[in-house]
């Protein structure tokens, strides 16, 4: 339950409170045990089943209970029409998610998100001049938090993954490991989803360029894949589910057989989404 819902809980019991407390309730009750008929104790169990579901309709209908980000909490994996918002911790996909949802610019966050938000939405890109709807789902970027790719890999028809041009060197290590998961993760194989790097806060004067970030992660992961490959040789590392790259090659993005990659720069700040936008409605 969100604050929301905790607020609006608040509210109601003290409604009835206070309302129990100006009207005089067991004499309703007894008034009308008298005109049905009915034991009073009878009455009070039917009001109290009325009251309950008349609540639960009213949650439903303001959409309390959702994922946070005002869609509902449905997988999305029957339809398997989402656009995956992931990546590190910070690098802005909830500002992305927000800004994307309303159409301005959303930049108030500062903590680490806890839960998905999800939501269906138009998306329109003005460069191929189309539009298209689809389910935006934002994952929390925290470690211990990722296995909510699981739940949502199967309904992903695209992934988006957001990482900090800014501090991209600081953190290229952490954020390779992160990419690396996703190429190799076998419901993400099998579904073949394209993926953009998106290079975000790229307003900065510091920011590195997409093409950059690229090649830099292209090392990276050579580098894991050789460390990662030499321990399952010696048996001593976790097996890796799906294999990335080619055999014999050093890696680079356009040798992935299952998942188209490309990368483009963009910043939540000042709404310069437009790569973004295009790719949702070009592979989302
Ligand atoms: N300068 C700049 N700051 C941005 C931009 N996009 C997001 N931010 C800021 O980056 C910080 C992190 O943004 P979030 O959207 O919370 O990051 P996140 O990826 O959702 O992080 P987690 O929920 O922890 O995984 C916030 O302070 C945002 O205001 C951008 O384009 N430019
Ligand atoms: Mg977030």
């Amino acid at each position: 339950m969100d604050a929301d819902t905790v607020d609006a809980v608040g509210q109601a019991a003290e409604v009835l409170v206070k309302t129990s407390n100006e009207f005089n309730v067991p004499g309703i009750l007894l008034a009308i045990g008298d005109a049905t008929g009915q034991p009073v104790n009878l009455v009070v169990f039917a009001l109290t089943i009325a009251t309950l579901f008349a609540f639960w309709v009213l949650t439903r209908c303001l959409g309390f209970g959702g994922g946070g980000g005002g869609g509902s909490s449905n997988t999305g994996s029957s339809s398997g029409d989402c656009v995956l918002i992931t990546g590190a911790c910070g690098g802005g996909k909830t500002a992305m998610f927000q800004t994307l949802r309303s159409g301005e610019v959303f930049l108030d966050r500062t903590v680490t998100s806890m839960d998905v938000n999800e939501a269906r939405i138009e998306v329109r890109s003005e460069k191929l001049g189309k539009s298209k709807r689809a389910r935006l789902v934002d994952l929390p970027g925290h470690p211990r938090l990722r296995a909510k790719l699981d739940r949502y890999a199967n309904g992903a028809k695209a992934i988006i993954f957001v990482v900090d041009a800014v501090d991209f060197t600081s953190q290229r290590r952490a954020v390779a490991e992160h990419l690396f998961e996703i190429l190799s993760h076998p419901v993400v194989q099998k579904r073949r989803c394209p993926i953009m790097i998106a290079c975000n806060k790229s307003e900065k004067i510091t920011a590195h360029p997409a093409d950059f970030v690229r090649k830099r992660l292209e090392k990276e992961i050579e580098a894991l894949r050789t460390t990662r490959g030499t321990l399952e040789d010696t048996g001593g590392g976790e097996s890796v589910t799906g294999s990335v790259g080619l055999d014999g090659a050093e890696f680079a993005f356009e040798h992935q057989r299952s998942n188209k990659v490309e990368a483009a720069g963009c910043a939540v700040a000042g709404n310069d989404l437009e790569s973004v936008r295009e790719f949702i409605v070009r592979r989302g």
